[in-house]
């Protein structure tokens, strides 16, 4: 009950500033001749309206709005979480584990391949920026879900878990399967159950999973979403890095910034106005954890859960010498700059010559300051030829 609690006293406190400032006005009006002796109660009318305002919008600004009733015309019944659920939310919050940490490591990758994949769908609470906290939807806690891996032909078998104290039905659909929802189609699982499925590799290539309940972007921006690589039949080249990345979006109710639970806001959704843009659930998530050596050939990963944005990837000092557009089999070079589209996922390769941050961003760069960001550090030995400061 202390998520409820808080509102609720929030509510309560900006109400009771508001019937204060009401009272005083109606004081000043009555006696405003002896008010204008005294000019320090101008002062006092103006602290307490600006303190009454600030209250109220922060305790609105963590509540479910009327949008939470907007109807779509998408196949769904969305994009709202109902108000019923929002209030269950609320009240059920505090049972919710909360996730010091939701950002999975970008060195988390699979070291062989898996024929059977566990996964567990868990609703948790998590920090996405400092001191804003969102309600997280996960593949196994941790934003992007787990990377997995196998090679064309093989046989996969994925389970799904849905935790007990989730408030949803989750599902998953890969987009290396081949068939009706990817797996969605028979992957409902309802909390406290497990559903499992197995399909035939056949395409080759680096692809987005996600989950697909109704309404499935919500669901999605929360952060269920994951990268799976099918192996071609001859292996990638060998690289001395690798780093498993996945750009998100988060839709708060409260502008960027401020503090607090921050309730999901499907207007900002549907109008494609993200607060928080992200690589693996939070703000600086890369940082401290992407180390390289000069000359060290490295592979990222990359994907784009979306839902809403193309991502526009480039890493600052940099040149891809190889991107997969798309995760796909035809290969391009030297390239600066790559498209990956909502739902869609790229390789890409490129080595390090010289030591210091190279930062890797969406190149629509308003989105830095959404939170898009992060540094790859290389050490090393420095080249003068290939990049030397002249004396003034
Ligand atoms: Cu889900």
């Amino acid at each position: 009950m202390y998520y409820l609690t808080t509102f609720l006293i929030k509510l309560g406190a900006a109400l009771l500033l508001l019937i204060i400032f009401i009272i005083l006005i109606l004081s000043y009006a009555k006696k405003h001749k002896q008010l204008k002796k005294h000019r320090k109660n101008y002062f006092v009318i103006i602290i307490i309206l600006l303190a009454s305002l600030l209250y109220i919008d922060q305790a609105v600004n963590t509540m479910p709005s009327f949008d939470y009733f907007m109807h779509t015309m998408g196949p769904a019944d969305g994009p709202q979480i109902p108000f019923a659920n929002a209030v269950k939310f609320l009240k059920q919050a505090d049972k919710f584990r909360f996730v010091q940490d939701i950002a999975r490591n970008p060195n988390d990758l699979p070291l062989t391949n898996q024929q059977h994949y566990i996964i567990e769908a868990e609703e948790v609470i998590n920090e996405i920026a400092p001191k804003v906290y969102v309600n997280s939807w996960t593949f196994n806690g941790k934003i992007p879900g787990p990377f997995m891996k196998a090679k064309v032909g093989d046989q996969v078998t994925v389970t799904l878990k849905n935790k007990a104290t989730n408030l949803h039905i989750h599902s998953i659909d890969l987009h290396a399967v081949t068939g009706p929802g990817g797996g969605a189609a028979v992957m409902q699982v309802a909390p406290g159950k497990e559903k499992t499925f197995t399909f035939k590799a056949l395409n080759p290539g680096l692809y987005i999973y996600h989950c697909a309940t109704p309404n499935v972007g919500v669901h999605m921006t929360h952060g269920m979403y994951g990268l799976i690589l099918i192996e071609p039949e001859i292996e990638l080249p060998k690289v001395d890095k690798e780093f498993y990345i996945v750009q998100g979006e988060s839709y708060t109710s409260g502008s960027i910034g401020n503090r607090g639970l921050q309730i999901f806001d499907s207007k900002k959704y549907l109008d494609g106005n993200p607060t928080y843009i992200i690589f693996n659930g939070r703000k600086e998530a890369l940082n401290g954890n992407m180390h390289a050596q000069v000359g060290d050939k490295i592979r990222l990963y990359v994907g784009n859960g979306g839902v809403n944005l193309v991502s526009n990837f480039h890493v600052i000092g940099e040149i891809f010498d190889t991107v997969y557009p798309e995760g796909g089999t035809p290969v391009q070079h030297d390239i600066q700059t790559t498209v990956i589209p909502a739902g869609g996922a790229t390789i890409i390769e490129f080595e390090v010559e010289l030591p210091g941050k190279y930062i890797l961003v969406d190149h629509a760069l308003a989105r830095l300051d959404k939170g898009v960001w992060g540094i790859l550090e290389v050490q090393g030995e420095w080249n003068d030829d290939l990049y030397t400061p002249m004396p003034n």
